[in-house]
């Protein structure tokens, strides 16, 4: 579910510029742009690099997938690591199958697990949170309302959490000051999402921890980049983060988060959403699985 949109499958664009991909896949329900007109921006670029122009998308995710089909990638990072786990469904079922879902972790608890709140019933999501709580007293919680709230609720739900247990909460109402209202209030740490892709004017806090950067829904690897600048500036942490992209660009986010946030766990764990991948497990494009809509001509010279 997408801000109220049921997804059952999900539609992007691929694009390679001299041999080097990119993924250009506006989300629905946060994405600006839909994904006819990141078709039509994309083929408007590609047919300028053909005529020896510069492309220019204005476009967030356009400009993601054509600056990583034009990226220098650096060759030798250290391994990223293992995106957070994000765990979802109704609170109940959770709470019944938590067991076996911690077994399908292993041995060690991740050191971060993060769940979708303002779903559910508010006493219910109180309930599953006290439970990983007590299951899990070494992972830290992050928790997400996606500005569901409004003030007075995210009040009440923020004064019962377990506040030990919880490493942030992302973006919990839509208004950045009733946001800042409810972390002074209640002594919860914050972590900017859709206000940056949103490009909505903020300031620094001693309560802002974190900033979530989804580069497909922010656009440019520059714009990303500065927002990593001003983390760093501020001290707080960056967690790249995905947009439900395919294998392709959430292998690209996972290499970004490396060289951006290398000792920051990815906010990358939506792949096992999709059945199908376009690569190989050897990162090869598996161009026979997709349609082609434009292709440059060979100039004769
Ligand atoms: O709310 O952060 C979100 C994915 C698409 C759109 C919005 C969100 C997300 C995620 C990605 O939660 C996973 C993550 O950040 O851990
Ligand atoms: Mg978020």
């Amino acid at each position: 579910m997408f801000k109220g949109q049921r997804l059952a499958s999900r539609e992007g664009l691929l694009v390679a510029i001299n041999g080097q991909w990119g993924e250009i896949a506006p989300l629905p329900g946060f994405s600006t742009e839909t994904l006819a007109e990141a078709q039509a921006e994309s083929l408007a670029c590609l047919a300028a690099i053909q005529r020896g122009e510069k492309a220019t998308p204005t476009l967030p995710s356009v400009q993601f997938g054509f600056d990583c089909a034009q990226r220098l990638w650096s060759a030798n990072l250290p391994t990223p690591l293992p995106p957070y786990p994000l765990l979802q469904g109704a609170p109940a079922e959770l709470m019944l199958s938590l067991d076996t879902i911690l077994t399908g972790w292993g041995a060690l608890p991740p050191p971060r697990l993060k769940l979708k709140v303002v779903r559910y019933a508010m006493e219910e999501e109180l309930a599953l949170i006290e439970q990983l709580a007590a299951q899990l007293p070494t992972t830290k919680l992050i928790l997400d309302a996606n500005g569901g709230w409004t003030r007075e609720n995210a009040l009440r739900f923020c004064e019962c959490l377990p506040l030990e247990h919880i490493d942030y909460l992302e973006e919990p109402c839509a208004a950045f000051a009733d946001t800042i209202a409810v972390a002074e209030a209640t002594g919860v740490s914050i972590a900017l999402d859709e206000t940056l892709s949103r490009r909505e004017e903020w300031y620094g806090h001693p309560q802002i921890k974190a900033l979530v950067i989804k580069p497909t829904l922010i656009g440019s690897l520059n714009a990303c980049e500065a927002l990593v600048k001003r983390a760093r500036a501020d001290n707080l942490r960056v967690v790249i983060s995905s947009s439900f992209e395919s294998d392709l660009g959430l292998g690209q986010l996972a290499r970004l988060a490396g060289e951006w946030a290398p000792n920051e766990p990815p906010g990358l764990d939506t792949g096992h959403w999709l059945t199908e991948r376009v690569t190989t497990a050897g990162g090869e494009m598996m161009i026979e699985n997709v349609h082609c809509l434009f292709k440059m001509e060979k100039s004769a010279c």
